[in-house]
């Protein structure tokens, strides 16, 4: 692999280097010794290995970050250097896009035009929104409605040391999105990356100590969700958690984190709806349904995976995304004519194709794909599946890879009902040229984001999160940055 002559110098030097743990700003491996083996889906071939930290591990970075926190190494810094720092960061984002697009690519498999046209461009963009944020946090100063002479405010205070875990559909961007508030707010970290992806969030590790991120401030430990990430989620010197992944995961993080009543944020699975009224313009909206749900292999958690279409405009609307989704090329993402990658796992590809063959057990009427890709690596063909139950099985449950259902209704009442029937509640798009319609609908739908005419938007401003079980509270925003703050009321008689 070292020899493939498609990878940058930078990232071939970068991979003979090992991958270590950041604890207390120094690089160290598992205390155990033990090592996980990092595949790449594309070919499913061992690329590195990456420590195997514990619930040992876990716990020498928490008492770095802790040390870090009481001794305000970086809470204490004046806001303007802290954004200072952030800005720092994003700076080196960019300068080591190419690197860091090539290892998301190896270890994802995601094609590396997607990693370099948004992953990295991306990352760097939220460290920007998150500097600006470090000289902007304030208080209030609340009427005191009692009797006697009181001046009252409030003050936002970092809440400790916070665990961030994060999933590998898009690792160093989800990385960036946890860490920038936490780090805005003056919190220190514990941040586990997920074992099947990791080596982006390593070298984000670097960014950071280089950018002037004070040592112990962040500290990364990988390992095994069971296993390091249980010990996050239950240990008692972790003030909040910040998650995103299964919304079975999450349901174990709310009971393991009771101990000390941590703080949850919990961004969850979705299956969200896009909803293609009668008067759309089919133009804009398959194209952004079939990327919607075909982009990163189906691996977001707000895709677009079910098609609700008015049943006047049904065969039309299916048809476009079938050819949309027969031209993607699947291929191994280092060249540059995939638009395709992987799935993330063998787990994962098990996962997919048993929903795609329930499905057809189902009766389902699989319209196009359906199957594995010969060849080696984790591909599953872009699947579009029509003729199932619209309040079961695949069209109800998140599958998590390249696979659309569509669901005809006749009236928008039945499209916001049909919208509503899952569990999840993370985000929809409503397609039509009535923008009063819209905007009813936009209401009616139980989401945590609307788009209407257009794809999922999400940016660092904007925040992100579920109704239902998609999660408890919003990343990005000023909501999203309240999440690692507490207030403090101070009431002074005169
Ligand atoms: O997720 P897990 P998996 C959904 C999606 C996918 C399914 C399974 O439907 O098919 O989850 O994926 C860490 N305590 N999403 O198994 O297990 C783990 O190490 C603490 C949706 O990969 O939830 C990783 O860092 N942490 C999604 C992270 O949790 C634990 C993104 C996510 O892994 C843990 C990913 C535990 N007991 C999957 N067990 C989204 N919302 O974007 C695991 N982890």
């Amino acid at each position: 692999m070292l020899e493939d002559r498609r990878l940058s110098e930078e990232t071939r030097q970068r991979m003979s280097r090992p991958f270590q743990m950041l604890i207390g700003g120094k690089w160290c491996d598992s205390s155990s010794g033990r090592t996980l083996a990092v595949l790449n889906p594309a070919t499913g071939e061992q690329i590195a290995v990456i420590p195997e930290g514990d619930a040992g591990d876990v716990d020498l970075a928490v008492e770095a970050a802790t040390a870090a926190f009481v001794r305000k190494l970086w809470s204490g810094l004046a806001p303007g250097r802290r954004s200072a720092i952030l800005w720092r960061a994003a700076d080196l984002i960019d300068q080591r896009a190419r690197e860091l697009a090539e290892l998301e690519t190896l270890d994802n498999g995601k094609p590396l035009t997607a990693a370099l046209g948004m992953d990295l461009p991306m990352a760097a963009s939220v460290f920007r929104y998150w500097a600006g944020w470090c000289t902007k946090i304030a208080g209030t100063a609340p009427v005191v409605d009692l009797p006697g002479d009181f001046a009252a405010m409030t003050v936002k205070e970092p809440v400790g040391v916070v665990g961030l875990i994060v999933p590998w559909n898009f690792p160093l961007l989800n990385a960036a999105v946890k860490l920038g508030p936490a780090l805005a707010a003056g919190c220190t970290v514990v941040l586990k990356p997920a074992e099947q992806a990791s080596l982006t969030t390593l070298c984000l590790g670097e960014i950071l100590l280089e950018a002037g991120v004070p040592p112990g401030a962040v500290n990364i430990v990988t390992g095994l969700g069971a296993v390091a990430g249980a010990r996050i989620a239950e240990h008692p010197g972790i003030a909040k958690i910040s998650f995103t992944g299964s919304t079975a995961v999450g349901k174990q993080l709310i009971a393991a984190s009771q101990g000390n009543l941590k703080r949850l944020t919990l961004e969850l699975g979705g299956k969200s709806p896009a909803i293609v009224l009668p008067d759309a313009d089919l133009s804009r909206a398959v194209p952004a349904v079939a990327n919607g749900i075909f982009r990163n292999a189906g691996q977001i958690c707000a895709a677009a995976s079910r098609l609700l279409v008015h049943r006047s405009l049904f065969d039309q609307t299916v048809e476009g995304i079938v050819q949309l989704a027969r031209q993607h090329v699947l291929g191994d993402g280092l060249d540059p004519s995939t638009t395709l990658g992987p799935v993330i796992s063998q787990a994962q590809f098990r996962r997919v194709l048993g929903m795609i063959e329930d499905a057809r057990q189902a009766g389902g009427d699989i319209i196009t794909g359906g199957g594995a890709v010969e060849r080696p690596g984790y591909f599953v063909e872009p699947t579009v599946i029509a003729g199932v139950s619209a309040t079961k099985g695949i069209a109800v449950d998140e599958v998590f890879g390249p696979v659309l259902v569509a669901l005809p209704f006749d009236d928008a009442e039945e499209a916001v009902q049909l919208a509503n029937t899952t569990e999840y509640g993370l985000s929809a798009s409503i397609w039509t040229r009535d923008i009063g319609q819209a905007h009813r609908l936009a209401r009616a739908v139980h989401a945590g984001t609307v788009t209407i005419n257009s794809g999922m938007i999400a940016g660092p401003g904007l925040p992100f999160g579920g109704f239902k079980q998609s999660g408890w509270g919003r990343e990005g925003g000023a909501e999203g940055l309240d999440a690692y703050l507490e207030t403090k009321t101070i009431v002074t008689s005169f």
